[in-house]
């Protein structure tokens, strides 16, 4: 015991040291926090400009861009301490700003070997790339009327209902969608399906958009590809007005190796920001790793956190990649068996630990309601505990065995084959006392080389077979029906909240693939075909519907929120799992051909019990089977652990 919990104290100490010198030495942890009112370029009252940077390692630092004429000596920043430099730009004679809005700007750095480096600033809130450019430009982003978000951050649920999505493919169409088509045309979706949370991937400014958003150039700015700073606010305030709230997701873990449009090599050195190699190198990513004991690094990371909820009203976060933080061998070649040897000791990377813990210390303590999610393989302990508690203080975690889980079983088991405890062990093998997210798939899953949860399950077929007007083939029909059921016994089971991937509430046939050398720059993956769900006559929309009423259901009797499940059966023979929680009971036939007439089924409030949610309805693409007028009431005989039992009729899924 003493192994385990001594360490935990130990990272306490130092977070309470860390805090203690933030408050000391900067005016205080809330100013320190929102450098981004300080750094990069600043419109002061007057109309002057406050251009600072840190750059410890260069020799000289210029402005230069549209304003002088791409003069690179004109316009120098003066050295101030800690590596720091300053540079005032007086209105112009019409007291107008020296910077136009929506001009080129770009910092020129000397280095001590005498190179002359054009650079971004890293604290730069809007960058674009031209046309036939391969690198971003810095633009001075400053709009005369910019967007007002009018409404107020949802309150927080207490069921989480998630829909990741990714705006650039969040339409049928091969090209790049922006965010006021997402707006328009997706948040309403979002809104009909029941999901209360958006979990926005690739915001942050990455200039290899095949990169899925995971390699990001400019920490500060929204993604230019699908439009301006002020279109996402809009998107988000939009979101808000329909009671659901916006996830970012922030990479904090590491950063793209790129110089020119990159933080790498900001001040000609190889560290600056990042660990010098090799501990800054990520040798499967081929990027930068932040050195978090650094004071200006945990000032530009703290500040984008807080840049993203003040500046866009963000209302939480999703911390990628957490498993490459917390242990200096980065998750690489690593097997975690859940041994607490594996948890605690030299591996573990103590600073990024501290950096994650002062994080959620820092965004719960000036947002109450911020949620933050972790994204952690390795099954950390306390990583969704509070800070006070030695925990890194993130509210939920990823169940990221759960997917995999899925994925596996339908790659490799025939259903005859289903190893319902092992299934039931996946679902339910979380960290007492720690939020999980379920997900039965996420976007790793439909990235290329994998598929979607229905392309594993119908295939080709999906092709030829969806449509109402000709019969349901044994494929489909295996295929819609295991899809819903997949998803409902994710949902009950697996978490206290649920997530679940842009189209994938509608079976998205196929896979994800951005554009790319490798597939000629193609965007016929790299897409979402709304449009299926919107034919009449395809039975997408089949299971759109009964991903609503799914989450329909859930917002009525709470489940999510509810304490875990408890599984009263779980028989290998007979393919069926039947488990209750929030009072509402949950019974899954997973036989491939058994139905099974009076079953035995344990309850454990006695009284009447009514058909809520079925996946055999024929709205649903199931085939009609039950009578939903049917009260089932119980009988006072104890069975599996419960108080008491009844019989139901459990019809095989397919036929
Ligand atoms: C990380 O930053 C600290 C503090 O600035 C510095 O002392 C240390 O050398 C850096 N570590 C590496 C590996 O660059
Ligand atoms: C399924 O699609 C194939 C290929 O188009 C077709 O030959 C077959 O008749 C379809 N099956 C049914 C039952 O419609
Ligand atoms: C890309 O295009 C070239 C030439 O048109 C073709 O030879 C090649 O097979 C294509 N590659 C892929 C992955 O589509
Ligand atoms: C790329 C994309 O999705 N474009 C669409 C945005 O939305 C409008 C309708 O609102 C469509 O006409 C565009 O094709
Ligand atoms: C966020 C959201 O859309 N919630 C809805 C979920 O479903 C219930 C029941 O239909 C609605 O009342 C909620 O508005």
């Amino acid at each position: 015991r003493h192994s385990i919990c001594s360490p935990i104290f130990y990272r306490y100490e130092l977070l309470q040291k860390q805090l203690f010198q933030l408050e000391e030495a900067e005016g205080g942890i809330d100013l320190f926090t929102r450098s981004y009112r300080i750094f990069g370029v600043q419109r002061r009252p007057d109309n002057s400009l406050f251009f600072k940077e840190w750059a410890p390692a260069a020799e000289a630092l210029f402005l230069t861009g549209d304003f002088n004429g791409w003069d690179k000596f004109s316009h120098p920043y003066s050295k101030t301490e800690f590596g720091k430099w300053e540079l005032i730009l007086p209105p112009k004679y019409d007291k107008s700003p020296a910077v136009d809005h929506n001009t080129k700007l770009k910092v020129v750095v000397h280095t001590k070997e005498g190179q002359r480096l054009y650079r971004i600033s890293p604290w730069a809130k809007y960058v674009t790339r031209e046309e036939k450019s391969v690198i971003y430009d810095w633009i001075h982003w400053d709009p005369p009327q910019p967007y007002i978000q009018i409404h107020p951050r949802p309150k927080k649920p207490t069921s989480l209902r998630i829909y990741e999505a990714h705006v650039g493919i969040a339409s049928p169409e091969g090209k790049i969608a922006s965010y006021t088509n997402f707006t328009i045309n997706v948040l309403p979706r979002i809104k009909d399906l029941g999901y209360n949370c958006i979990q926005l991937m690739a915001i942050m400014e990455h200039a290899y958009y095949a990169s899925f958003g995971y390699q990001i150039t400019s920490f500060f700015a929204a993604s230019s590809r699908y439009g301006t700073p002020d279109e996402l606010k809009q998107m988000i305030d939009v979101a808000h007005s329909m009671g659901i709230l916006v996830l970012l997701d922030v990479v904090h873990s590491h950063a793209s190796k790129n110089t020119e449009d990159g933080l790498n090599r900001f001040d000609g050195s190889d560290s600056c920001f990042f660990h010098s190699p090799p501990r800054g190198e990520h040798s499967q990513w081929g990027s930068r790793l932040f050195n978090y004991s650094s004071w200006e690094v945990l000032r530009f990371l703290l500040s984008n956190l807080r840049w993203w909820m003040e500046e866009y009203c963000f209302d939480g976060f999703r911390f990628d990649g957490i498993t490459s933080m917390l242990y200096h061998h980065h998750g690489i070649g690593t097997v975690f068996t859940g041994d607490y040897s594996e948890y605690f000791g030299l591996q573990v990377d103590e600073d990024s630990v501290v950096y994650l813990m002062l994080a959620n210390h820092i965004l719960h303590t000036f947002y109450p309601d911020c949620i933050t999610v972790a994204e952690d393989v390795s099954g950390m302990p306390a990583v969704c505990r509070g800070v006070q508690e030695g925990g890194l203080g993130f509210d939920y975690r990823l169940a990221m065995a759960i997917p995999d889980k899925w994925i596996q079983i339908l790659k490799e088991l025939k259903d005859e084959d289903w190893d319902i405890g092992n299934i039931v062990y996946t679902l339910t093998n979380r960290r007492y006392g720690e939020k999980c997210i379920a997900y039965a798939e996420s976007h790793d899953q439909a990235l290329v080389g994998d598929k979607t949860l229905a392309f594993w399950l119908m295939d080709k077929e999906m092709y030829t077979n969806m449509s109402f007007l000709s019969p349901m083939t044994p494929i489909i029909d295996r295929g819609l029906q295991l899809h819903k059921m997949i998803r409902l016994l994710t949902h009950g089971l697996g978490g206290e909240g649920y997530l679940n991937f842009m189209g994938n509430e509608f079976g998205h046939p196929e896979w994800l693939d951005f554009p790319r050398e490798g597939n000629n720059h193609s965007y016929h993956y790299a897409r979402r075909q709304f449009n299926l769900v919107d034919m009449d006559h395809l039975r997408y929309c089949q299971l759109y519907a009964f991903d609503r009423d799914m989450n329909r259901t859930e917002d009525k009797y709470g489940w999510l929120a509810a304490p875990p499940a408890f599984v009263s059966a779980k028989h290998e023979e007979d393919k069926v799992i039947v488990f209750d929680r929030a009072n509402v009971l949950f019974i899954f036939n997973f036989h491939h051909i058994k139905s099974f007439q009076d079953y035995r089924v344990a309850v454990e409030l006695p009284g009447k019990y009514k058909i809520k949610l079925d996946s055999d309805e024929f709205q649903y693409g199931g085939h009609g089977r039950l009578d939903h007028n049917t009260e089932f009431f119980t009988e006072a005989q104890p069975f599996n652990g419960r108080s008491n039992s009844m019989r139901v009729n459990i019809l095989t899924s397919h036929f």
